[in-house]
């Protein structure tokens, strides 16, 4: 690190320059503003210190707790062997990390980068001693400007903590990601420290609190402007304000002058003018919703690896990997950002198409060619089918009938990749998929491309409200294929006596605030509606105005239910256990006549993918094979063994109101990336909340898959989908570990034949009260 020449406390000369620069550009325009970099210089970063003791702030405690919990896993995970360090500070948290990459001899460098060199110099110097064996340096530099300095791989991992990404504006922060994923070579890891929305009174204190400190960090801005450009700023004539913007999510913090005032900078030859009140910006501290984290990151060139949050949900720590799919950040994608309103789910933009494109590509990086061709059985389709038949679903559905002149790229995919639909013409049999090794992943690969690049001129055409329909349709038809893909190839490598790993990403959720505790969320009953509202509008359009939903979750009707209780978690594998050991599949008594004939047919005797080994059960997971762990919600049971294992338990299966009754007055689903695995229960975060609704397990209910009242499939090719399912399935609700992020909501219905047991089913109890 280079030192300072102008003797403690002065700037480099380049830093000096910089900060001319912005007090020119920040004061003469309006409303005015400087950039928070400043606030760190002179007694700013010890006044942040203090900041981040204060008891309402709330973040530094939260990304410390999550930090000393997962330090460990995220060495492990990344794989990393350097550190870099962006708005690095003190790094006091940071060693928490180091010191885990340490303990295990992986910190061959840390680099520490910060705007403040005052902040920096004395850290690296107690870095360098803490960790002897490892290259500590630290580097003076505005991370808007340069990374030219950050060295180069591989096996880096850059963290950027404390939620400081939240101070940049939303175009800053896109792009910074952005240019640490050029940065990075593939499979080099981002560590993202963001703080979340909450509670407006709790931040609001975070950042104004009682012993005035925030008030005098933001003011000190002031002094540092005084004291290197010489201005005279009174602090006493400037109050601190700072407000919660609601619908920007962006705590706003700044300066008001008290009285018109004006304020001499005489190494710039300036005066500057202060109306009355007029107020001078300080910093903004955007912040989050886990959905837009995953989505700026994935739209940056990252995948996510993991997501952690604290106890209380305040702040979350994402571990994301630098992608080496195709990205697409380019410029339609930066154009539509501002037209962005989704709260998650696909939407039928160029960004909103390629972000749910990209990410099928994802789920199939880790597979071999050789893994995508197998059928392990009739209901499982080969990924590189998937891959073909969403792709087709747009060939045949939007681009044939809507754009005159379009020729299909090959008229035999028409045939291979139709999976069900009549309407489409003749296709070849679902059992027989996994017999053709051609096309291969590659001439699917290019299928894809080609497909997509005539929906991208679509969709800039800026296409009529109904094609933008029929694509908002199709990204969620993709969207199911995905979790398709998922756990058809958990059968797939579940077969394989090798029991290969899909993915190590995601394994082993931690067993950290588990409440296995079973209470019962009680319903008086009465009359309640359930459903979506039409997807149709009053012309029998298909018309997704007010949130998409699929036809078979309309109309939105009336039901009457008795008074009922639902278990406020999941059955776990330990019950499951309990009703093994207790003789549940030998007794004939507590089965439907069909399951119990399955179970004969079948030898069925415990849940799939469940395999005695030698110091006792273990499951198959997409993680490989792991010791079954009686904490996790039992998963891959068929209806037949929900309903027996509820019998058994003197209870009974939710009917699908019920369910949906009790889900639509609890919080809905958030936008979590894909777990692979289900989760233990965690404790619930208010008093009587119904746990483990979405992300772990579909839910059985005792509903069989039938029409609505007034049920009407969607016009066209496309709506013969979901009416023709309805008979001899059940209903699920909720969503798994495998349905993709913004996939889920309260009125969902999963459908699969009671026999089934490859889908991610679990099971929720119910009883009459
Ligand atoms: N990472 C620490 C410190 C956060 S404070 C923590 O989590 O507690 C924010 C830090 O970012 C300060 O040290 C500040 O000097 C630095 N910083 C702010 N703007 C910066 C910029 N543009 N370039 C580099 N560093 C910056
Ligand atoms: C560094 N950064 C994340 C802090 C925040 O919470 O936005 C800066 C801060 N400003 C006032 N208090 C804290």
């Amino acid at each position: 690190m280079t030192k300072s020449a102008g003797g403690p406390g002065a700037l480099q000369p380049e830093v000096l320059a910089a900060l001319v620069r912005d007090v020119r550009d920040g004061l003469c325009s309006l409303p005015k503003s400087l950039p928070s970099r400043w606030l760190y210089e002179g007694a700013g970063s010890e006044l942040f210190e203090l900041i981040t003791e204060l008891p309402e702030y709330y973040p530094t405690r939260a990304e410390r707790a999550i930090l000393a919990e997962h330090s460990a896993e995220i060495v492990l995970t990344s794989g990393a062997s350097r550190v870099v360090e962006f708005g690095s500070g003190t790094s006091e948290k940071t060693k928490l990390l180091l010191d885990s990459f340490y303990e295990v001899d992986r910190l061959e460098a840390f680099i520490a980068l910060d705007a403040s060199e005052q902040t920096l110099q004395g850290s690296i110097e107690e870095l360098a001693v803490r960790y002897p064996r490892t290259a500590v340096s630290g580097v003076t530099a505005d991370f808007n400007a340069d990374l030219s300095c950050v060295p180069a791989g591989p096996g880096r991992l850059l963290a950027f903590l404390g939620g400081t990404i939240g101070n940049l504006e939303s175009t800053e922060q896109s792009r910074l990601l952005a240019r640490f994923a050029d940065l990075l070579d593939n499979g080099e890891h981002l560590l993202l420290g963001t703080d979340l929305v909450k509670d407006p009174g709790r931040l609001l204190a975070a950042y104004d609190d009682s012993q005035g400190v925030t008030a005098a960090f933001e003011k000190n801005v002031l002094v540092v402007v005084n004291a290197n450009l010489g201005a005279d700023f009174d602090l006493d004539r400037f109050e601190y304000v700072a407000r919660w913007d609601a619908q920007a999510e962006v705590v706003e913090m700044g300066l008001r002058s008290l009285g018109a005032q004006d304020v001499a900078i005489p190494s710039l030859g300036l005066l500057v003018h202060f109306d009355d009140g007029e107020e001078l910006r300080t910093e903004i501290s955007a912040k989050f919703h886990l959905a837009g984290v995953t989505r700026e990151l994935s739209l940056a060139g990252f995948v996510i690896v993991k997501q952690w949050q604290d106890a209380d949900a305040d702040f979350a720590l994402t571990l994301a990997r630098r992608s080496s799919g195709r990205t697409i950040v380019g410029r339609h994608l930066e154009e539509e950002r501002s037209l962005e309103t989704s709260n998650g789910a696909p939407t039928s933009t160029l960004r909103g198409y390629h972000e749910v494109r990209d990410a099928t590509e994802a789920l199939a990086q880790c597979l071999s060619a050789e893994d995508q061709t197998i059928q392990s059985m009739p209901d499982v389709s080969p990924t590189k089918w998937h891959l073909g038949h969403t792709t087709w679903f747009f060939e045949q559905f939007a681009l044939i009938p809507r754009w005159s002149g379009y020729r299909p790229i090959n008229d035999g995919y028409l045939y291979l990749f139709n999976s069900y639909y009549e309407g489409a013409g003749l296709r070849h049999a679902r059992g027989e998929r996994g017999l053709l090794s051609r096309p291969g992943v590659v001439e699917i690969t290019s299928y894809r491309q080609t497909v997509d690049e005539a929906m991208e001129q679509l969709l800039l055409a800026g296409p009529p409200q109904e094609v933008s329909s029929l694509v908002e349709l199709g990204l969620h038809h993709e969207q199911q294929h995905q979790e398709l893909i998922l756990m058809d190839i958990k059968h797939v490598l579940g077969v394989n006596p090798l029991a290969p790993v899909y993915s190590q990403e995601g394994s082993v959720a931690s067993l950290a605030h588990t409440d296995l505790s079973l209470g019962w969320v009680a319903h008086p009953g009465g009359i309640v509606e359930i459903g979506a509202n039409s997807p149709t509008n009053s012309m029998g359009k298909m018309d997704f105005a007010s949130g998409f939903v699929f036809d078979n979750e309309a109309p939105r009707h009336s039901v009457w239910l008795e008074p009922f209780a639902i278990a406020d978690r999941l059955v776990t594998a330990g019950d499951w256990l309990e009703f093994m050991e207790d003789g549940g599949y030998d007794r004939a008594a507590i089965w439907l006549a069909d399951g119990w004939a399955v179970n004969l047919a079948e030898r069925r005797e415990a849940p799939l993918y469940w395999y005695r080994g030698r110091d006792g059960w273990e499951v198959f997971t997409l993680n490989g094979r792991q010791p079954l762990r009686p904490e996790e919600p039992v998963v891959h049971v068929s209806y037949y063994e929900a309903d027996a294992f509820a019998r058994w338990a003197g209870a009974r299966l939710p009917t699908e109101a019920e369910w949906e009754a009790v889900a639509a007055a609890a919080p809905q689903p958030e936008f979590m990336p894909i777990a692979l695995h289900p989760r233990p229960a965690r404790a619930a975060r208010f008093k009587g909340e119904p746990r483990q609704l979405f992300g772990e397990v579909w839910q059985w209910t005792s509903s069989s898959y039938l029409p609505y009242p007034r049920f009407e499939p969607l016009s066209g090719m496309v709506g013969e989908y979901n009416g023709k399912f309805m008979v001899g399935q059940h209903v699920l609700r909720g969503s798994s570990a495998i349905t993709p992020p913004g996939h889920a909501r309260a009125t969902y219905r999963n459908f699969f034949p009671p026999s089934a047991r490859w889908p991610f089913t679990g099971v929720r109890l119910a009883r009459d009260v």
